[in-house]
């Protein structure tokens, strides 16, 4: 019998969960006391759980599930492409269909001369090879000292170690001896939590140029890379001041350092453009791309090269590849996602109509007496929880402590938002309606009036 088809009642299903799965950035055992909630099916914005609730999914799955739930496109193109050829490689002499044409999508929609495809599993897996790649870019090119990739604290690139040691979380660090040698990592910029007196804009060309004084640090004979999202998402959905990625740029070309473009959450309509690079200005020579890919539907991932680096490394044997690269089921599903993309007009739609009416509506949680700062780009916004927000104070309390009581608030009301630290995150499907912005903004308020309510009978309002 099907296991999955005839499941048992939550209770049950809980209890087989916490003997045998162990979840990931989860504290294990006190989710096991908690019972995690079980997700069941969904459909457009909206999930369902094993006790019939109707969640608005605040956050597209992670970051990911750019067209919404329950396309039955999708499901047809795996049916179809299993039943064709479910798996075939590409290491020796062959291809396939889904992976070239994939790649010719890619390399169209992609910016600039970025004409190169190197596929993965996911974001992690393709900033592995970006590392890989750049580096022995370098090397090939008589420059085998030129092996630093700098990065940026609170930056977020994956959990394998190579991803895990380029992003910039110490509690990742923290757990197997990471990061591996050769990374370098400078401020990010966050002007909310660390700007002080300055002006954003100051502060965003403060940021940007500790980068020029790492370069002159290391010694620019040594530095490969720098590598970014254009907008930091798991860090807390961090909208860098204008000044910023301009700068960035200047340095990068002043210095011959590739620049590194982690559009795993920016790209595909993330931020009202086919890729965030184009909304922020960047020009970067290799952006890694992965869950809008799919829309999470199946894992995929991929490194997208310049031309410029495609052609050192297409000369070259390359000594590195994963056994579901460019599998053709995940590749056909991505190009039926990427179809429904373009030909519904999803990001123009997000771009002209639904961004703008989300940001009107999000931009006024500023005036809660909870929220400091509310920010927006395209489909994704963040708020800062604060005890006083004239002074952009933080919590006497425990960072996070705040964000946690308004997180599961938020979980109480049926939306899903996630806290980071002290700031409540919004990443929604890009099909989101107007009228289903109106939903998720009213249950984001309760939730924003509960948790006050809370924080106050706690004693929490209180500037540290
Ligand atoms: N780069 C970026 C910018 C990401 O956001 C990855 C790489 C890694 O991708 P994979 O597919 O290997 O997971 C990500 C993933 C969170 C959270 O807490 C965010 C991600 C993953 C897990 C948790 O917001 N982003």
């Amino acid at each position: 019998m099907n296991v999955l088809a005839n499941y048992p009642p939550t209770d049950e299903l809980q209890a087989i969960d916490s003997a045998h799965h162990m979840h990931p950035f989860s504290h294990n055992n006190a989710l096991a006391e908690e019972g995690p909630r079980v997700i069941t099916s969904a459909k457009g914005v909206w999930l369902k759980d094993s006790e019939g609730h109707d969640i608005i999914d605040a956050m597209a799955g992670l970051w990911c599930v750019n067209i919404g739930y329950g396309r039955d496109e999708l499901a047809d193109a795996a049916a179809r492409q299993m039943r064709e050829l479910p798996y075939y490689n590409t290491f020796f002499k062959t291809t396939h269909v889904p992976a070239l044409m994939l790649a010719r999508k890619l390399a169209e929609l992609a910016p600039a001369d970025l004409n190169t495809v190197f596929f993965a599993s996911g974001g992690s897996e393709a900033n592995d090879t970006n590392l890989r790649m750049a580096r022995t870019y370098w090397a090939e090119k008589g420059q085998p000292e030129r092996d630093v990739i700098i990065s940026r604290w609170n930056a977020y690139h994956g959990s394998t170690v190579a991803g895990a040691s380029l992003g910039g979380m110490k509690g990742m660090h923290a757990q197997g001896t990471l990061p591996i040698p050769g990374i370098e990592f400078i401020d990010q910029p966050h002007w909310w939590a660390e700007g002080g007196d300055m002006s954003p804009e100051d502060f965003g060309l403060e940021r940007a140029q500790q980068l020029e004084a790492k370069i002159r640090e290391v010694g620019p004979q040594k530095v490969a890379a720098f590598i970014a999202e254009p907008v930091q998402g798991a860090g807390g959905v961090i909208i860098p001041p204008e000044a910023y990625w301009p700068e960035i740029q200047r340095i990068c070309k002043k210095y011959d350092i590739l620049l590194i473009a982690d559009e795993v959450i920016c790209g595909f309509g993330r931020t009202g453009n086919w890729f965030g690079c184009q909304t922020l200005g960047i020009e970067p020579d290799i952006i890694t791309v992965a869950k809008g890919l799919s829309s999470g539907y199946v894992p995929i991932g991929a490194s997208i090269l310049s031309d410029r680096i495609a052609d050192v490394l297409r000369a070259v044997d390359v000594n590195h590849g994963y056994t579901y690269a460019g599998h053709p089921v995940a590749c056909a599903v991505a190009l039926e996602n990427l179809r429904i993309l373009e030909e519904e007009k999803i990001i123009e739609t997000v771009r002209d109509v639904t961004a703008p009416y989300l940001r009107k509506k999000w931009e006024a949680l500023a005036d809660h007496p909870l929220v400091g700062e509310a920010k927006i780009i395209g489909m994704m916004g963040s708020i800062a929880l604060m005890p006083d927000k004239t002074t952009r104070a933080s919590f006497a309390a425990k960072e996070g402590t705040v964000g946690f009581i308004c997180r599961d608030r938020c979980f109480a009301n049926n939306i899903i938002m996630r806290s980071v630290g002290d700031r409540m995150i919004i990443s929604p499907p890009l099909t989101i309606t107007c009228d289903e912005i109106d939903i998720l903004i009213a249950r984001a308020t309760v939730s924003l009036d509960e948790a006050y309510a809370k924080v106050k009978a706690d004693g929490l309002m209180v500037a540290g």
